[in-house]
């Protein structure tokens, strides 16, 4: 098995090669997307073993998936091709700097991958993993989709650790009660991670991670993330059972990291335990925002790789917010993440020069 399959559509990305509004740009420049395997691709550039499980059209764009996600060097034999549905594309702006308001253009309806199902995805790789990666991104694309996403959050015996990003995309959903499916799909997942501001906008919550994790009490591993201000994971201590196992408890003591004893003080680098449940908080580092997009997946795959080294849950968060930053000051979706050696040296700074 691998360490990380994910499943999810990608799709060609162009991004205009000057500001402006969609109706303006003249021209742009062909890039990759697709939430899940923007996660695979930052996993396998650092070295983990990744699937990408997905359908894409028998047209050259296709092709152009395949080969480059490959090329990151995700395996893609599980990568299915449908010869009577395109493969999706999407077209966006640059983005208000001030604002970072963009315009987005999906040509995604009916593509391959919107038709995705349990019957034509192949099940056994798609839970070949130790960790499966999802997001609520495919529940919007189709019924198929979603009876897919409903199948693979299910409880089942041996499942691979089902990690979850939120994902709200509102203009995606059809007919659908999309908060309410993203919700019940969150509650199935053992790792979930959801932005504070998404979580207000898909379930009007407003009193910060403490509230969303009020709200969403299953998973054993919770993260909210606060944009520029940092984000907060939470764990329950009981629960998980046979399906987090394999994963070592998270709250990694001081003494795992030999130069985090310098920090046993700071509060704010200590789990806050109460009741059946820790929390913990890391301030996320300023960077020069270019564009937003990919930020999150980038965020999801620098916890989730540190999840596989078994780093202290601290030190998952910064390695969240390290990944996000290498996209957040690059132009397109996907940008490869800080270089190991890079990360864990500034994982291992005092809070000091994280504040
Ligand atoms: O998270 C980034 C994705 O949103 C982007 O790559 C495209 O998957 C995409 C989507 O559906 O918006």
């Amino acid at each position: 098995g691998v360490d990380v399959v994910a499943l999810g559509e990608s799709m060609v990305t162009f991004l205009p090669t000057r500001p402006g509004r969609l109706a303006d740009v003249p021209s742009f420049e062909r890039g990759i997307g697709g939430a899940e395997s923007n996660v695979a691709c930052g996993l396998a550039a650092a070295g983990h073993s990744v699937r990408w499980v997905s359908r894409v059209g028998a047209d050259g764009f296709g092709d152009h998936l395949v080969e480059a996600i490959g090329a990151y060097g995700v395996d893609v034999s599980a990568v299915g091709r449908d010869s009577a549905r395109p493969t999706g594309v999407y077209f966006r702006t640059a983005g208000d700097r001030a604002t970072d308001a963009h315009e987005v253009a999906y040509y995604r309806a009916g593509s391959a991958a919107s038709a995705m199902s349990v019957e034509n995805v192949d099940l056994r790789a798609v839970r070949s993993g130790r960790v499966l990666h999802l997001s609520g991104i495919t529940a919007a694309l189709s019924e198929d989709c979603l009876g897919l996403m409903r199948e693979l959050t299910a409880p089942r015996a041996g499942r691979p650790l089902v990690s979850f990003d939120v994902n709200h995309r509102s203009g995606l959903w059809r007919d659908v009660d999309g908060p309410r499916v993203l919700l019940e799909l969150a509650r199935g997942a053992d790792l979930v991670f959801v932005g504070e501001d998404e979580a207000e906008e898909a379930w009007g919550i407003t009193g910060g991670p403490d509230a969303v994790r009020d709200a969403l009490p299953e998973p054993h591993v919770l993260v909210v993330k606060q944009g520029g201000v940092g984000a907060t994971a939470f764990v329950s201590s009981a629960g998980g059972g046979g399906l987090v196992a394999q994963f070592p408890p998270p709250l990694g003591s001081a003494g795992d990291r030999p130069s985090q004893a310098v920090h046993s003080a700071a509060p704010s680098r200590l789990p806050q335990a109460a009741g059946n449940r820790s929390t913990t908080f890391e301030p996320a580092p300023a960077v020069d925002v270019v564009a937003s997009t990919g930020a999150g997946d980038a965020f999801a795959a620098g916890f989730l790789s540190a999840t596989l080294r078994e780093l202290p849950l601290p030190d998952r968060l910064r390695h969240g917010h390290l990944w996000a930053a290498a996209t957040l000051t690059a132009p397109g979706d996907l940008a490869a993440p800080p270089a190991r050696d890079t990360t864990d040296r500034l994982t291992a700074l005092d809070d000091a020069a994280w504040e």
